[in-house]
């Protein structure tokens, strides 16, 4: 793609196929003349008079042949999505009049766009910066609730803005090395302070490594955080996984024992995406080969968890193999699930539980307590979040990179090595230009954009 334009682009903006309406996008510096070559407004004005943010009505004609009646809008630039003169044409959106339209907005004088170009015109002309370019695709692409909270942060800058002040502490200590570097004999300018330099430099590469860590506990979060049942046999374990999951996916059975290896599922809990996974009862006394492999797959899901729910047959009340187990779990957020409350709990059940576990008196009979469980997962959630910010993988590449520049720069300042130290702050000062676009090199931006739809 050659970024250094001065040509007017089109395209669908909507997805490909029959619906209501289609909108047809336009941009660039002849975005007005293009339309006036093929739109033509009931009110008989001239589209080149068009105020900005208006809309008008009226009929895409080419060669004297009347394509569709549509609605239009104006956008001029500066105030625009490109930052430039933009027009999109609302038209029916069946397939032929669709591209019949474009093809008559495309023979007017305007070229066809590829992918991303119309976000990648907002990103060259200061509109957004690469993160927030970025941010647009997460939008899109968000399959839940938490990643789709989490593009609209970026969308509104804030990566952009977590890394300012890292950016200016980086450049600012690396101004004050370089000074005494050159000056530093002739005395003329107050004298560096390592300690300072250095409490700075720590300060930013902290605040680089929590944003990694929010990102990656974000990322587990909007993909799925996986949440295992288990417990003893007969507890209802499966119950509740098909409870969870709406349908009847694991067998539920009286005998115990019946489940026998691990079954999944996704589900998409009240807006939080999870994969559930229903595994073999714990604890049996003599378990044959075949249930010893399956409590081997159980302990390994176990130990992959995000959220453990331990099930309590309630009317039994709790074993000494329950009390062990929940003990052993303590260190996962653990959910104590005391099932079977429509047959009546055991005496004193809840506070035999020991600590540390969430409780949540349950029935899957009856379906009782879905919404405290709910709301004890959504609680989970939320904490493992915490302000994490959603990163794609080049920016996660590029906070490393980061990150080992900055802690390479304060081993180098700690063994007085200040033009080392120097060097390593100016290749950070690189990777965060990278990171918002200020630097990036053509065919990084291109393979950034080209992940975009055509349209957007
Ligand atoms: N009364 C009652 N029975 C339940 C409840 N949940 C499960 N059960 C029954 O308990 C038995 C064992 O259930 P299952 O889900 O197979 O337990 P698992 O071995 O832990 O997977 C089945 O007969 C279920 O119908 C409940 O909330 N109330
Ligand atoms: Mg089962």
């Amino acid at each position: 793609m050659n970024l250094f334009y001065d040509d007017t682009i089109a395209s669908v903006a909507t997805p490909p196929g029959k619906g209501a309406l289609s909108v047809i996008r336009i941009s660039g510096a002849d975005t007005f003349g293009v339309l006036s070559r093929v739109f033509h407004p009931a009110s008989g004005s001239e589209p080149a008079g068009f105020k900005s943010h208006t809309i008008h009505y009226g009929i895409i004609r080419t060669g004297g042949e009347v394509l569709d009646e549509v609605m239009v809008s104006v956008m001029r630039g500066p105030a625009s999505y490109t930052g430039e003169d933009t027009a999109e044409i609302t038209c029916h959106g069946g397939v032929y009049v669709t591209s019949a339209v474009l093809d008559a907005v495309l023979g007017s004088g305007a070229r066809a766009a590829m992918p991303g170009e119309f976000t990648m015109r907002a990103f060259l002309n200061g509109r957004i910066d690469l993160a927030q370019a970025e941010a647009v695709n997460q939008v899109i692409n968000a399959r839940s609730e938490k990643a789709l909270k989490g593009a609209v942060r970026n969308l509104k800058g804030e990566l952009g803005e977590r890394l300012r002040e890292v950016r200016e502490q980086v450049s600012r200590v690396r101004a004050r090395i370089d000074a005494e570097l050159e000056w530093g004999q002739t005395q003329q300018i107050e004298a560096f302070d390592p300690t300072e330099g250095r409490e700075a430099l720590e300060k930013v590469r902290s605040s680089v490594l929590e944003l990694l860590e929010g990102a990656a506990s974000f990322e587990k979060v909007s993909e799925g955080q996986r949440v295992v049942i288990c417990g003893r046999p007969n507890a209802g374990k499966s119950s509740l996984f098909n409870l969870i999951l709406k349908k009847s996916k694991s067998i539920v059975s009286p005998e115990p024992g019946t489940t026998r290896d691990t079954v999944e599922g996704d589900i998409s809990l009240d807006g939080i995406p999870l994969r559930l996974s229903d595994t073999a009862g714990l604890g049996l006394v003599t378990p044959t080969e075949v249930e010893k492999a399956a409590l081997e797959k159980a302990s390994e899901e176990i130990s992959r968890a995000d959220i453990i729910i331990y099930v309590i047959d309630g009317h039994t009340g709790i074993s000494v193999e329950d009390t062990e187990a929940l003990k052993s779990l303590s260190g996962h957020h653990l959910i104590a699930l005391i099932n079977k409350s429509d047959l009546g709990l055991k005496q004193g059940i809840t506070e035999q539980l020991p600590g540390g576990a969430k409780r949540v008196v349950f029935s899957c009979l009856r379906g009782t307590g879905m919404r405290k469980l709910t709301g004890i997962i959504r609680d989970i959630t939320d904490r493992e979040c915490g302000d994490g910010v959603m990163i794609n993988a080049r920016q996660r590449q590029l906070l490393k990179n980061l990150e080992g520049s900055l802690g390479r720069a304060l081993e180098n300042l700690e063994r007085e090595m200040a033009e080392v130290a120097s060097a390593e702050l100016s290749s950070a000062a690189s990777t965060l230009g990278e990171f918002d676009g200020s630097l990036a090199e053509e065919d990084i931006l291109d393979r950034i954009f080209s992940d975009f739809c055509i349209g957007k």
